[in-house]
C-alpha cells in the first residue's frame, strides 16, 4: 500500500504508529521533519496478512519521487488532515493516481484530535468520485489520529477488507522489478529493493539489468527483512546481486527476466483527447519507479508517439503517465505498440492513429514485417495470437509474405544455371527466418527441397512416370486411384524423388496430384461459401471422396486452410485475397 496525500498531513505518522517502524530513514528527514525519498515499513494484521507501506512526500519538490512510489503499488492510502482537509497535492496526488488508473483505496483522515474527521471526509469522498479510486465504489474511510492512537484499530480493520479486494497477482511469468532503492552492504555486496507484482524470484535465478543488459545473478532474497529462498507477488523485496556493483544501478532501473523488449519508440493512445503539451517538445513519462525524459509527436487526437531514451522494459497494455511539470499536469497514456514503424510518407501519422484506437493487434505487427516470431510476440505482451497469420515452427509469417518469398525462390532458382540452389543460400538471400518457413515457402512455389538443395534434378525417367506427371500436368486432380498406380508400376523410389523434385505432390500415402494443385485447389475453394463443407469442396473439385480428404488435410498443412471442430474449412482470409 502506497501513501499519498499534501505534506504534513500526517502520512508518516501513520505508517509508524501502524507499524512500528520509522519511514523517514534519513537524518535529513528527521531534522526538517518532511518526507523526502521513499520510506517502507510493514506489519501483520489481524487477519494474519502481511501489509507494507511505501510511504512518499506530500512536498510539491517531490512529486516524481512520490510517482515513483506509487507506480508499481497496487492500493493507496490516502491520507488528508482533519485540520486542512483537501489540499493542492492532495490534489495532484489524486489526480495522478486516475491517470494511473488505480482503483484500491482507503481514506484516512488524519489529526482528528485537531478537527472533525467527518466534514473532511464528506469532502474528500465528494471529490473522489468522478476518479479511478471511486471506480469500484465509493472508497471507505476511517477517521484517525496517531498523536492519541485513535482509529488505529479501524484503520487496520480496512487495510484487511482493501487487502481482500485485491486479486491474486500471477506468480508465473516474466519478472520486471522496478527499482526503487539501490546500495551496498558490508559482507553481501550490491542490494537492491523493489515491489515485486508480478512472477516469481527465487535464489539462483538469473536476470537482466535493462539499462544495461548486464546479466545479474540473485545471490540472496529478504522480504520484510527475513531471509527467504524465493517472493512471489505482490511483496516488498530486496534482492542481493552477483555480478553488477550499487552505483551502476539506481531507482527506475528495472531488474527483469531475460527476453523483454526494451523498446525506443512505443505508440501510446488515451482514453481522451490529449492535451497539447503532450507533443509539443520534452516531457517525462512516468512507468513503475521510472521516470524519463521523453518526447512525443501527435498521431492523432487520442494517440502520441513517443520516443524514449531506451533500455525501460515495456510491454502492450502498460500504463505511462506523462507529466508536464511546468504545468503539473499529468495524463495516464497505454502503450499499444511496442514495435512501430517509422513513418516515411504523408498520412502515415495518421493511418497509424486510426489503427491504434482499436487496441493491441498483433496482426499489424505481423502485417508491417512479414514474419515475426512467436516468442518477440509474447515479450510484446500481446494477449492473443495474430488471426491473419500463420504459426509455422516459431515463426508467424504474413499470407503475403510467405506468396512473395514463393515468387521470389522460384526466380532465385530459375536463374541458377545449374537450376538448383543450396537452402540456406536461398533462405539468407531471401531472408528468410528459418528451415522450417523455408519448406513451406518451397512447396507454395512448386519447388522441391531435400539433400539441401532446392530445386530440380536431372536424372531418367521411366515412360511411364513421364506419363503420369503428364496426366497431372493436365489436370491436377486427375488422381489416379489405388489399383491406377499400381497398374503403372512405378517403384516407391521413382515416385518419391519425383515428389521431392516438384514433378508430382504427395498429398498422402499413395494419392499423387500435379504441382499446380495447390493453385487450382484455392481458385476453386475461394467460390465457395465460407466455411465450406468437405461435401461441398468436393463437388465444387469434381473429385472423389478418396481425393477431397487428403487435399483438405494438405491444404491443413500448408496453411491455407483452418479447420473447425464441425469438421468445416476457411480458406485463411489473406491467401484469398492475394489471389
Ligand atoms: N495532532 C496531531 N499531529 C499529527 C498527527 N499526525 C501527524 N502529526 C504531526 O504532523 C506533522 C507532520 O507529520 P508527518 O507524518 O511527517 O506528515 P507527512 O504527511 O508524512 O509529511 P510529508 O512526508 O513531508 O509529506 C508532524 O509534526 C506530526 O507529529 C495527528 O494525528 N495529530
Ligand atoms: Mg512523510
Amino acid at each position: 500500500v502506497a501513501t499519498a496525500g499534501h505534506v504534513d498531513h500526517g502520512k508518516s505518522a501513520l505508517v509508524r504508529a501502524l507499524t512500528g517502524i520509522e519511514p523517514d530513514r534519513w537524518e535529513e528527514e528527521r531534522r526538517r521533519g518532511m518526507t523526502i525519498g521513499l520510506g517502507f515499513a510493514w506489519t501483520t494484521l489481524s487477519s494474519g496478512a502481511d501489509v507494507a507501506f511505501v510511504d512518499v512526500p506530500g512536498h510539491d519538490r517531490f512529486v516524481p519521487t512520490m510517482l515513483s512510489g506509487v507506480g508499481p503499488v497496487p492500493a493507496v492510502l490516502l491520507v488528508v488532515a482533519a485540520d486542512e482537509g483537501w489540499s493542492a497535492q492532495t490534489e495532484e496526488h489524486v489526480g495522478a493516481l486516475n491517470a494511473l488508473g488505480t482503483t484500491h483505496c482507503l481514506v484516512a483522515v488524519t489529526k482528528s484530535d485537531l478537527g472533525s474527521p467527518e466534514p473532511v471526509a464528506a469532502d474528500v469522498l465528494d471529490r473522489l468520485r468522478a476518479t479511478s479510486l471511486a471506480a469500484q465504489g465509493q472508497p471507505p474511510w476511517v477517521g484517525v489520529s496517531a498523536k492519541e492512537g485513535r482509529g488505529l484499530e479501524e484503520l487496520r480493520l480496512a487495510l484487511d477488507r482493501l487487502l481482500d479486494g485485491i486479486s491474486e497477482a500471477p506468480t508465473d511469468g516474466p519478472v520486471r522489478l522496478w527499482i526503487d532503492r539501490a546500495f551496498s552492504v558490508t559482507g553481501a555486496g550490491t542490494v537492491v529493493t523493489g515491489t515485486l507484482t508480478s512472477g516469481t524470484l527465487a535464489v539462483g535465478d538469473g536476470l537482466v539489468v535493462a539499462a544495461t543488459g548486464r546479466p545479474v545473478t540473485v545471490r540472496a532474497l529478504h522480504s520484510e527483512n527475513r531471509r527467504v529462498e524465493q517472493v512471489t507477488p505482490v511483496r516488498r523485496v530486496a534482492v542481493n546481486l552477483r555480478g553488477v556493483t550499487a552505483p551502476e544501478l539506481r531507482r527506475g532501473v528495472a531488474l527483469m527476466t531475460p527476453g523483454w523488449l526494451t523498446p525506443d519508440t512505443v505508440d501510446v493512445t488515451a482514453a481522451h483527447p490529449l492535451p497539447d503539451w503532450v507533443a509539443s517538445g520534452a516531457v517525462t513519462a512516468h512507468v513503475g519507479a521510472a521516470s524519463v525524459v521523453a518526447h512525443g509527436r501527435r498521431l492523432g487526437d487520442r494517440a502520441v508517439r513517443l520516443a524514449l531514451p531506451g533500455g525501460l522494459p515495456l510491454r502492450v497494455t502498460d500504463r505511462l503517465l506523462l507529466r508536464d511539470p511546468g504545468r503539473r499536469a499529468v495524463v495516464g497514456v497505454d502503450v499499444v505498440d511496442v514495435m512501430p514503424d517509422p513513418h516515411r510518407r504523408r498520412g502515415d501519422a495518421a493511418r497509424t492513429a486510426a489503427t491504434l484506437s482499436a487496441g493491441p493487434d498483433p496482426d499489424l505487427v505481423v502485417d508491417r514485417r512479414g514474419a515475426v516470431s512467436a516468442a518477440t510476440l509474447r515479450a510484446a505482451g500481446y494477449r492473443r495470437d495474430p488471426v491473419r497469420a500463420a504459426l509455422i515452427g516459431e515463426w508467424w509469417c504474413g499470407t503475403e509474405q510467405l506468396a512473395a518469398w514463393a515468387a521470389a525462390l522460384a526466380r532465385v532458382v530459375s536463374a541458377s544455371p545449374a537450376g538448383t540452389v543450396p537452402e540456406e543460400t536461398a533462405r539468407q538471400q531471401l531472408g528468410i527466418p528459418d528451415h522450417a518457413v523455408l519448406a513451406v515457402v518451397a512447396a507454395r512455389s512448386g519447388q522441391p527441397i531435400g539433400r539441401g538443395v532446392i530445386g530440380r534434378h536431372d536424372g531418367a525417367e521411366s515412360p511411364a512416370l513421364q506419363a503420369l506427371v503428364q496426366r497431372l500436368g493436365a489436370d491436377p486432380l486427375d488422381v489416379p486411384d489405388g489399383e491406377a498406380l499400381a497398374g503403372l508400376g512405378l517403384s516407391a523410389a521413382e515416385l518419391s524423388r519425383a515428389c521431392t523434385d516438384g514433378r508430382l505432390v504427395s498429398l498422402a500415402r499413395g494419392v499423387y496430384a500435379g504441382p499446380a494443385v495447390i493453385d487450382r485447389a484455392v481458385a476453386v475453394l475461394a467460390g465457395l461459401p465460407s466455411p465450406f463443407t468437405t461435401s461441398q469442396a468436393r463437388q465444387a473439385l469434381g473429385i472423389s471422396r478418396r481425393v477431397v480428404v487428403p487435399l483438405l488435410e494438405f491444404l491443413d498443412r500448408q496453411h491455407l486452410t483452418r479447420r473447425d471442430p464441425e469438421d468445416r474449412r476457411a480458406l485463411r482470409s489473406s491467401v484469398v485475397t492475394s489471389d
